[in-house]
């Protein structure tokens, strides 16, 4: 395949050889498309799998300039082959099915079953999401070394030293990945929100112990020069491009950056970094790097597919990524206002129920709701309210807080609100719950308004429906 390089970008494709010299300028990640110049796709789409998705293959398809003799196409599958070797050593998840709905096998990207989520403030190491865009690295303790560095200078650092070294701290937060319940952002009018599709359950909370980011910079005198501090994990492909996401220099150097090594008290599991992950509070899941081993820190952002061009906000005239002018949209860091409505809900795919049937509380014939808040970027929430008729009237639910100091609030916010029976409609009726935090900022009432191709940060008000028993 190597031989018609010079020809132009040509690639192969199961058993098709393309042509997509042309399509360069417009693919969505950009000249990363380049690194497939005369191989074989198969390989870099068991990694990117956003491009498993109908559209890509149609676009493909036009490119296809002839078809591959059998040799080749064995090679090809012997390429495959590897790559999914990759995963192998992903952990054994026991009970996944019973805690999560599991969106992708490989990589793994589950979401916490809802009813599991209310049913504690801290989230266990259990039924905490996972979000991997790659396979599980295997890590050597012994041998793990953090590389810390800027243009001028680089050193390293044992886990030992790390853990020995320096001051530990600890701090609740919630990490929600800023896909979380995009599959609502899908609609008639504007079309399909890309990428796995969540729904309410790409968040946990829980308590992560570790070192300040913080202090690690002052102590090799990183602190003074760079605009952003770069992380990169030991998960990289085939072409050992790994996973990297940068968050600016004034939050890098703010309290609660952590490198955790611990989620509520024990040491991190494989799926969430083991054994060591940074923990960005107040930010979205995506900068929160896990099994971080190199910090950059540098005057640019880290230049990986999930900083540049991926996590953001696209204008909603942008229907497919291709068209998408990425240098000119922001990554984005801080998390807005969210609220979800967790209980009741059923055990089936959240993403398909449309009617749950429920029965009030025997004893004091009330219905019990229940859900998670969480003001993004550290503020905190002042109230979640639900209504029954759509946002004409509200109701005030009790709330379940931490104390934060101002502007620290990265725990999320559990909330109740108890329905009487005799405000339950008899038909089919709808519920929405929305938050509000101390700065005034709330969910708005649908997703047109904030709807985007790549449907990351659909903070609209959540919906269920619900019929009752009788
Ligand atoms: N870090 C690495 N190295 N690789 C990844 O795939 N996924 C990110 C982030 N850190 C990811 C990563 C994303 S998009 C999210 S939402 C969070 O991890 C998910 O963290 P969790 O799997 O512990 O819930
Ligand atoms: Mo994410």
């Amino acid at each position: 395949m190597q031989r018609f390089h010079s020809l132009g970008y040509w690639l192969a494709y199961k058993d098709g050889v393309y042509d997509v010299s042309s399509f360069v300028e417009n693919h969505p990640g950009g000249k990363q498309i380049l690194k497939t110049a005369g191989k074989a796709l198969e390989s870099c789409w068991k990694i990117f799998t956003i491009h498993q998705i109908d559209h890509v293959y149609e676009t493909l398809e036009q490119y296809r300039i002839g078809n591959l003799p059998k040799g080749e196409r064995e090679a090809n599958e012997k390429h495959q082959e590897t790559v999914l070797d990759l995963f192998q050593y992903d952990p054994e998840r026991v009970n996944a099915n019973e805690t999560f709905f599991i969106r992708s096998q490989r990589p793994f990207n589950a979401e916490t079953k809802p009813n599991l989520l209310v049913s504690s403030f801290l989230t266990s190491v259990e039924n905490f999401y996972v979000r991997n865009h790659m396979h599980v690295p295997v890590v050597n303790i012994n041998e793990f070394k953090l590389e810390i560095r800027n243009e001028k200078s680089s050193r390293s650092l044992s886990y030992d030293d790390l853990v020995d070294k320096y001051k530990s701290h600890t701090i609740t937060s919630a990490v929600q990945c800023a896909g979380n319940r995009r599959a609502a952002m899908n609609n008639e009018h504007q079309g399909a929100a890309l990428g796995t599709q969540w729904y309410v359950g790409a968040i946990g909370n829980a308590r992560w112990t570790g070192v300040k980011l913080r202090d690690l910079l002052e102590s090799f005198g990183l602190d003074k020069e760079g605009k952003h501090v770069q992380f990169w994990g030991l998960d990289c492909d085939t072409s050992q491009r790994c996973y990297g996401a940068s968050i600016p220099m004034e939050k890098a150097l703010s309290e609660d950056v952590l490198l955790a090594y611990e989620m509520n008290g024990e040491l991190l599991s494989s799926d969430h970094g083991y054994p060591l992950r940074v923990i960005v509070p107040g930010t979205i899941g995506a900068r929160s790097v896990k099994w971080v081993n190199r910090i950059i820190v540098s005057d640019k952002e880290a230049d990986s597919h999930w900083q540049m061009s991926d996590y953001k906000i696209l204008p909603p005239s942008i229907k497919e990524p291709q068209q998408a002018d990425f240098d000119r949209v922001p990554a984005l860091q801080e998390s807005n206002v969210q609220s979800a409505i967790c209980s009741p809900s059923s055990d089936e795919d959240g993403n398909k129920i449309k009617v749950l049937s429920v029965k009030p509380n025997d004893k004091d014939k009330r219905l019990t709701v229940k859900g998670y808040a969480l003001g993004g970027g550290g503020r905190a929430i002042q109230n979640v309210q639900i209504s029954l008729d759509h946002g004409k009237t509200w109701f005030q639910a009790e709330l379940e807080q931490l104390a934060q100091p101002h502007m620290r609030a990265w725990s999320w916010t559990l909330w109740t609100y108890h329905i009487n029976a005799s405000d339950i409609p008899s038909k089919p009726f709808d519920i929405v719950c929305r938050a509000m935090d101390t700065h005034g900022n709330t969910q708005p009432d649908t997703p047109l308004g904030i709807w985007n191709v790549r449907g990351v940060m659909n903070n609209a008000w959540h919906k269920i429906t619900l019929q009752i028993d009788d």
